[in-house]
């Protein structure tokens, strides 16, 4: 059997994970991210298709390309989240169960982040706990699909 795909989408900037304001980012670089997330679906019987764009145009894309390819999505819209109807449009057209991820908590910060465009299509929404969100969605969404038993040998 082939296991569900979940589409991980990262915004602009999370690229620089691992050097970009560690002190609220923390240490790890999307490679290890990427690392997490693959470890964590291949537990789950799910299977991940994990990218980064700075592009706003380009996020709006891959949410398209999720149509009847992509059993969920599990997105941090970075800095689009607060700014992009476009995001939230195209969240909202492919009609899959959406996690958005932030990995600080983005209330505890100034004003300007706690707005989420995203949020208003979003099955659920992960913030503050560092990388590890990334983990805790792809548990939640195994909750959401219908994953493969990873033990089954078939
Ligand atoms: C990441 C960003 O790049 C910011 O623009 C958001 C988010 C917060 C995060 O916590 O992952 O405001």
């Amino acid at each position: 059997m082939t296991p569900p795909l979940i589409t991980v989408l990262n915004g602009p900037n999370l690229n620089m994970l691992g050097t970009r304001e560690p002190e609220k980012y923390g240490h790890a670089t999307l490679d290890d991210v990427e690392a997490l997330c693959a470890e964590t679906a291949e537990g789950l019987g799910l299977a991940i298709d994990f990218r980064q764009t700075n592009g706003e145009g380009e996020l709006v894309t891959w949410v398209q390309e999720c149509r009847g390819r992509s059993a969920g999505i599990i997105i941090n819209p970075a800095g689009y989240t607060t700014t992009s109807i476009a995001l939230l449009d195209a969240l909202l057209a492919v009609g899959l169960p959406v996690i958005e991820v932030h990995i600080t908590n983005i209330h505890r910060r100034e004003e300007f982040r706690h707005h989420s465009f995203v949020s208003k299509a979003a099955t659920g929404v992960i913030a503050g706990l560092g990388v590890q969100g990334y983990a805790l969605a792809l548990q939640a969404m195994a909750g959401l699909v219908d994953p493969i038993d990873p033990d089954d040998e078939e």
